[in-house]
Order: C-alpha cells, then structure tokens, then sequence
C-alpha cells in the first residue's frame, strides 16, 4: 500500500509506522490518521510481526491534530468525519503498540501516544493538552485516558491550563516507561519491542486484552475476564512447552501457537 503522510517498515518481526508530515510538526491530519490506522491493521494482521512502534521524527512525535484542517468545520461536519471510528480501531490493535516519542507530544498526539501499550520518550520530549488554548477540549480520549492514567487533578490541572510538561514529569506521572537520551530513545524502544517480540505471542496478545479489558469493566468481570484467557492458554501449545522447558531447565522454543 502507498502512504503519503507516514512510513512504514518491517525490521525482522517488528513493523516501525512513522508519521511522517515533518513541516507541520506531524499535524495529524484525516489522511494521516487512516494511513496510521491502516499501517497497524496491516501490522497487526501480519502474522510475521509481533509488535508494532509507532514514532515521529525527533523534533516531534505529533504536535496535535491539524488546526488548519478543522478550524472552519462545524459540529455537524465533524460528526460526517466520524474521525472517532479511526481512533476506535487502534483500540483494537491486538499487537503490543510501543511508541518512542520525543520532541512535541501534544493534544492528539498525546491521545494518540496514550493509545500504546508502552512509551518510550526522548529527554526532549514535552507533553500536553493545549486544546483548551484553541477554545477547545481533548477530543480523542484525552479527558479519559489522561484521567486514568494520572489521577482527576493532575488530569484536570493538564485539560484545564493547557500546560506543557516535560519528560520527567511526564515520568513522574507514570505517562511514559522511560527517558532516554536523544540519540538513544528510538533504540530502546526497539530493544523493548524486540524483547516482546520474543516471547509465546498468544499469551502476550491475551495478557494485554485483559490489561486494556480493566478499563471499562469493573474488578468482578475483569478479573472473570482474565481467568477466561488465563484457562485459554492451556490449549496453545507454547504454554506446554514454556512450562516443559522451566522443568527440562532449558530454553523454550516459542512456535506462537
Ligand atoms: N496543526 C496544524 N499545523 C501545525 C500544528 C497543528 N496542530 N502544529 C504546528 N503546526 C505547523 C505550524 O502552523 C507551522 O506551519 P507554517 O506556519 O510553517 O506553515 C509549523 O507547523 C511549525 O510550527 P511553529 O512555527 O508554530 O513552530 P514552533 O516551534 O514555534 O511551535 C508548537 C511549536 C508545537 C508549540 C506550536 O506549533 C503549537 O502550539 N502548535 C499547536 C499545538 C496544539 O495546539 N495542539 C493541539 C491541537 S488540537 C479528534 C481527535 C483528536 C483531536 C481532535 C478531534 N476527533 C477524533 C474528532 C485533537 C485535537 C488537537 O490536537
């Protein structure tokens, strides 16, 4: 498939989607946004890949979505956008989504940042919400995704004021895994994916569903939830071997079914 705005590539069994609209600061315009949702359809569907990095460029990640594009749109052509269908499909990537961000992580960007599974960010990376400072809201999760991941006031403080933040508070707020220098943070981030890649990919893919399951059930189902994929695992035949090879005290030899 042809992409005009991002890059897509496959290194061994971990495919690498880079936005890629660097004189806007990767504005994540419509045609952006269903390259990157196509990409990790199509990652995600590769049965050679077993995780995907979504990245930017290191000045940044994406500093929103696009202004230019909607400042003129009314509610109703928004609603016929029906951008949100787009950003439901991410949430329904089975593959582990690690993004390596650095530079400019703001609004959309961040909710699309908040949409990974792991984030690994520059020491240059800042973070924020400025919706507010165009007389708007977060409008992709942000109010939702940011409340669970930091707490109602952190959340509010951020939604509310605007106010960049940088990596280390970024850290602080347990919004990313790591800070890593510069020239190192798309490394690690591959380093990450690589250890993920190499492990029993069924059982990866079912323990993230439940982890993502835990935010819109409640302890009772979720926890139901997971005992239900915790069972289905018996029947791969990578939990008799990784279970054989702790007893044979050796390696096991995933075979990803
Ligand atoms: N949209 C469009 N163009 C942008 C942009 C953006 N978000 N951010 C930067 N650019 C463009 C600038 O217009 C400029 O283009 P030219 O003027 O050269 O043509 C170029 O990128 C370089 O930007 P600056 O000259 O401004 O660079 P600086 O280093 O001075 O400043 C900055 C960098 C990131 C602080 C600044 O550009 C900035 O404040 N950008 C806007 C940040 C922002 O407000 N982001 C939130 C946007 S609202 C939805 C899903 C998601 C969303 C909404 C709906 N649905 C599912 C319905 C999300 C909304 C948002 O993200």
């Amino acid at each position: 498939m042809e992409f005009k705005n991002i890059l897509l590539s496959n290194e061994n069994d971990i495919a690498i989607c880079q936005i890629n609209r660097p004189d806007v600061l990767n504005a994540l315009n419509m045609q952006t946004m269903s390259e990157i949702v196509n990409a990790l359809e199509i990652s995600d569907k590769d049965e050679n890949i077993h995780a995907i990095i979504l990245t930017g460029n290191k000045k940044s990640f994406a500093a929103g979505a696009d202004i230019k594009e909607m400042s003129n749109a009314s509610s109703v052509e928004m609603l016929i956008r029906d951008q949100f269908a787009k950003w439901d499909k991410i949430r329904k990537i089975k593959k582990p989504l690690i993004a390596a961000v650095s530079g400019f992580v703001l609004g959309g960007g961040m909710e699309l940042m908040m949409c990974c599974d792991i984030v690994i960010a520059s020491e240059t990376a800042k973070f924020g919400q400025p919706e507010i400072n165009i007389g708007v809201m977060p409008g992709a999760g942000g109010t939702q995704r940011l409340t669970r991941a930091v707490g109602k006031i952190k959340a509010m403080e951020l939604v509310l004021t605007g106010k960049i933040i940088s990596a280390n508070e970024a850290l602080q707020l347990g919004l990313v895994n790591k800070i890593i220098p510069i020239e190192y943070y798309f490394e690690e981030a591959k380093e990450i994916a690589k250890e993920i890649a190499s492990k029993p990919q069924i059982a990866v893919q079912l323990a993230k569903e439940s982890i993502l399951k835990s935010f819109d059930t409640t302890i009772e189902n979720g926890l139901e939830f997971e005992r239900k994929n915790f069972y289905l695992l018996f029947s791969t035949e990578d939990q008799k071997e990784g279970m054989n090879a702790f007893i044979e005290k050796r390696k096991p030899n995933w075979k990803g079914n």
